[in-house]
């Protein structure tokens, strides 16, 4: 099969907060075919829905009742095939979110699992009896919060949910229930769509022995060294690629919250015919704090670098890297890693994505953040939507270990909320998402930050990831270069190098509001510049060559 997704660019839609069409405050599915043409201006090849399917919205479709309807809030089967075609018409690929390690509790299989031990979809869950005591088989925390097991009274056992109670994990033992997957992803392919994108796909085999994990600050404990990266996972990946997906051309993405540079050589290596890449989260989980996410503190450039390096060098020859910023989960990105105030807010844009787009991988944008789009800060928890910051605030706060304002503060920070606010279309009432009341509140910056004023400046940081789209489509060496970190031990600056036969591609990025001197062993101002952010060439002082606040320039020495 061809590569096709080596030079293209996957955009993120999340689609709950993209275009509502009808009024109701929800976006939906003729919302998204409606911005195709903006997508396709764009210049992006790949478009990635966030689940689309039938749910009852536990967690924003990432808790599936069905995975062959889509959700009634979204539209229909007959809108859904109205955006194939008109995509497909603009040459864009689809690829939908594979949540196959857990459904939602209202899925058909699951209330047949429920309904007693011998029902034949009780393997289709993980099942346990209880301690002799009463208690769950183990203590482990789950990720939104609470116990990972959950009674269920007419069975008398308990089941897995290493999310939400209303998002008990499938049993991948269960040959059955591996099939009825396979079938559900061979309908996807037949109708048209270009891959998957594979939510928490590194926990789908767990230890069978069910290992007490080591105690957490909040009672419970990790059992993550028993879910990730389980015995069977690459097993079942083999099996899923010849079962589902060997004679389609697809691109496959598997999303693995922990996951290490050599491991992911073994989920992507090509002739292991696993996955074509994975997401890592190392970069985003920068700074994290002894509650995680939500006791952050403050991250170093050198870190960021030492961690994009050791995975651009580790899948150099093996594998292929995703490149992202944010995605539904993240604050987003400018916010996180650039500067959100208005002075630099454009320009420390259009660093981040020069930082990305130039190094080796396939690169992810997230919906918002080609106009720049930044965090929120809503006054009351009322106004959050999100099932994990909603159950954190009342468990870290009822539990003592932060205090209501520290709570917000980290929410601020971290919360996927930030992502999760509504597109930025326009000034016009509700940033032209919605005639109606939005699910969840626009970002009152609006007013400045939006696509129509985006695509009316010439200099707009839409325009400069078009042109960086671009760019990846025209050069080998954005592709195929090897690369190279240059000054690893600076905190203002990250510079690389890519090579490749006798070119060499420099990228330079500040980092900091200050100008800053880096002194180059090349002749820059005599070389081809593909792209920056400043309105003037590069300056040689004696010093060397200054670098402006948040300054990014990209040089191809022949
Ligand atoms: O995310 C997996 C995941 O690890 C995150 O939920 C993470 O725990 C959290 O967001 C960061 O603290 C995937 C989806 O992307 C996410 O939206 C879902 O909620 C989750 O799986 C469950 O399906
Ligand atoms: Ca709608």
């Amino acid at each position: 099969m061809t590569k096709w997704w080596k030079d293209a660019t996957v955009y993120q839609i999340y689609p709950r907060s993209f275009n509502d069409s009808n009024g109701d405050g929800i976006g939906d599915i003729n919302g998204i075919t409606e911005k195709l043409p903006y997508l396709k201006e764009l210049g992006i090849d790949v478009i990635w829905l966030s689940p689309v399917y039938q749910s009852p919205n536990d967690d924003n479709g990432y808790d599936i009742s069905d995975y062959e309807a889509i959700m009634d809030e979204f539209g229909t089967m007959n809108d859904y095939e109205q955006m194939l075609l008109e995509a497909k018409r603009l040459d864009l690929k689809i690829m939908m979110d594979l949540v196959v390690n857990h459904t939602s509790d209202e899925h058909q299989w699951f209330i047949e699992s429920k309904k007693s031990k011998t029902n034949d979809k009780r393997a289709y869950y993980i099942w346990h009896d209880p301690k002799t005591n009463g208690e769950p088989p183990t203590q482990w925390a789950a990720a939104f919060g609470g116990s990972v097991w959950e009674y269920d009274e007419t069975s008398e056992q308990y089941y897995l949910h290493l999310f939400s109670k209303k998002q008990p994990d499938l049993n991948w033992e269960s040959d059955a229930m591996r099939q009825d997957v396979y079938r559900m992803m061979r309908n996807w392919l037949d109708k048209g769509v270009a891959g998957f994108r594979m939510d928490v796909i590194n926990m789908i085999s767990k230890d069978p022995t069910y290992p007490e994990g080591k105690k957490l600050k909040t009672g419970y404990t990790d059992g993550s060294p028993y879910y990730f990266n389980g015995p069977k996972v690459h097993a079942y990946l083999q099996e899923m690629r010849r079962e589902a997906l060997s004679g389609y051309d697809t691109i496959t993405v598997g999303e693995m919250p922990n996951v290490s540079v050599d491991q992911a050589k073994l989920y992507t290596a090509e002739e292991r015919k696993e996955l074509d890449m994975v997401f890592h989260f190392d970069h985003v989980g920068l700074g994290d704090g002894e509650l995680g996410k939500w006791t952050p503190k403050p991250w170093k450039l050198t870190d960021l670098k030492q961690i994009f390096s050791r995975w651009q060098e580790g899948l150099d020859e093996v594998g292929w890297n995703s490149l992202y910023w944010s995605n539904h989960d993240q604050p987003r990105a400018l916010s996180r890693f650039g500067n959100d105030q208005e002075t630099y807010r454009v320009k420390s844009g259009k660093m981040l994505a020069t930082c990305l787009h130039m190094l080796k991988g396939t690169p992810y944008v997230f919906q918002g953040e080609e106009i720049g789009m930044t965090n929120v800060q809503f006054s009351s928890l009322d106004d959050y939507r999100d099932l994990e910051s909603i159950n954190a605030f009342h468990e870290l706060t009822e539990k003592g270990l932060l205090t209501e304002e520290e709570m917000m503060e980290a929410i601020y920070k971290r919360g996927r909320d930030n992502a999760r606010t509504p597109m930025q279309w326009s000034n016009q009432v509700n940033a032209g998402f919605t005639s109606g009341t939005p699910w969840i509140g626009v970002n009152p910056n609006y007013r400045t930050i939006n696509v129509h004023d985006a695509l009316a400046k010439k200099d707009s940081l839409f325009y400069y990831y078009q042109k960086l789209i671009k760019l990846r489509k025209t050069h080998e060496i954005i592709v195929e270069g090897r690369y190279h970190l240059l000054y690893q031990d600076r905190e203002d600056i990250y510079v690389y190098k890519r090579v490749l036969n006798d070119q060499t591609l420099i990228v330079l990025t500040n980092f900091t509001d200050q100008t800053v001197t880096v002194d180059l062993p090349y002749q820059l101002m005599m070389s081809d510049c593909l792209i920056t952010n400043e309105d003037e060439a590069i300056e040689k002082s004696d010093a060397g060559y200054q670098l402006k606040p948040y300054g990014a320039y990209v040089f191809l020495l022949n």
